[in-house]
């Protein structure tokens, strides 16, 4: 019989202590947004975030948010940023081409950065549905990104190698005087 494999999976916590987070949230359809923003918030604080971690950005549109997530990645380096926004079907098909690019944009900003980007982009064919993800039947999809992102951040910080945040260096121990 070959020997069951169980190897050590290497994976960020859910403590945001020490971390810095974006957040680039969405004003179009701000009923949704407002209360997606709220529950990111809310994940950042229950895990030990406070707000001098948090850096937030407000854009017009879900068309906006990559731009503002790359810029926001670059200059300011956070370990992870939550893009926020509600994308809700019309009667045209405006909003597929603002859904699929908002998608693909905040992929290209990640992958380009190296900044994780939890993806909070709601993407309705109703109110009621998107009413539902953002605090109602569904849960609250920031609360969710939020977590993503502590996440992502920490395990993105145990892969460069940085020294992980849940366990302080051991002190060093000085050498005898001579
Ligand atoms: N922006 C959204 O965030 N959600 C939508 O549902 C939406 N629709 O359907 O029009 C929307 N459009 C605006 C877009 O994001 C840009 O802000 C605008 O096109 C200006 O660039």
């Amino acid at each position: 019989m070959p020997e069951k494999l169980n190897p050590k999976a290497t994976e960020g916590g859910l403590n945001a202590a020490g971390l810095r987070f974006g957040i680039v949230v969405s004003r179009f359809n701000s009923f949704i947004t407002d209360r997606l923003l709220a529950g990111a918030l809310d994940a950042l604080s229950r895990a030990g975030a406070a707000e001098s971690q948090i850096d937030l950005i407000r854009v017009p549109g879900s068309f906006e948010i990559p731009v503002a997530a790359k810029k926001l990645a670059d200059s300011r380096r956070p370990d992870a940023i939550i893009c926020i926004g509600c994308v809700l079907r019309g009667e045209t098909s405006h909003y597929e081409h603002v859904a699929s690019e908002v998608a693909r944009g905040i992929q290209l900003a990640q992958m380009d950065s190296g900044v994780p980007m939890a993806f909070c982009v709601l993407t309705c064919d109703t109110l009621e549905q998107a009413i539902d993800r953002a605090g109602l039947k569904g849960g609250n999809k920031g609360f969710e990104a939020g977590l993503a992102a502590i996440e992502m951040a920490g395990l993105l910080r145990k892969l460069r190698g940085a020294p992980s945040i849940t366990k302080p260096a051991a002190a060093k121990p000085r050498a005898p005087r001579r």
